[in-house]
């Protein structure tokens, strides 16, 4: 059984912080499970393009108010505590946060994502190989 808490893990390294977001990776690739786990909050006024091209992803809204937009259909979704969105055709999507709102999530990833990950100017994270590899010559820097 894996037990971990979220407080704890915010001060160490499975807290990543990106642009307009915050994601505290609570299950990763290490821990065997078939997907990653991870709290994210979004921050106020935060508008994120997005596109999962090499995982599917379904984020359930805990807490704030936002939209999110399919941009291949122009649908445009509230955002608010209940609403769960899966994303099971790597969709091109936009995910905006009320203004001074901020939206806490818990969101699943298949594959699961090893821990580094952050958004590419296409709007996805890379293959496990390729973050493997991005992570391995980071280190080496
Ligand atoms: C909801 C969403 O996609 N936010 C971006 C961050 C991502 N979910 C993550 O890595 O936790």
């Amino acid at each position: 059984m894996i037990v971990r808490n979220l407080a704890d893990a915010e001060r160490g390294e499975r807290r990543i912080d990106s642009n307009g977001w915050t994601s505290v990776r609570m299950l990763l690739k290490d821990d065997a499970m078939g997907f990653s786990f991870h709290i994210t909050t979004i921050h106020p006024g935060a508008e994120l393009r997005m596109h999962y091209k090499n995982h599917v992803e379904c984020v359930y809204c805990i807490s704030g108010t936002g939209s999110i937009e399919n941009v291949a259909t122009g649908e445009r979704h509230p955002v608010r505590p209940g609403v769960m969105y899966a994303l099971d055709q790597h969709d091109l999507h936009i995910l905006r946060a009320d203004p001074g709102v901020e939206i806490v999530t818990a969101c699943v990833f298949n594959p699961p994502l090893t821990g580094r990950e952050v958004h590419g100017a296409d709007g996805a994270y890379l293959t496990e190989a390729e973050q493997l590899a991005l992570d391995a010559a980071t280190k080496a820097a």
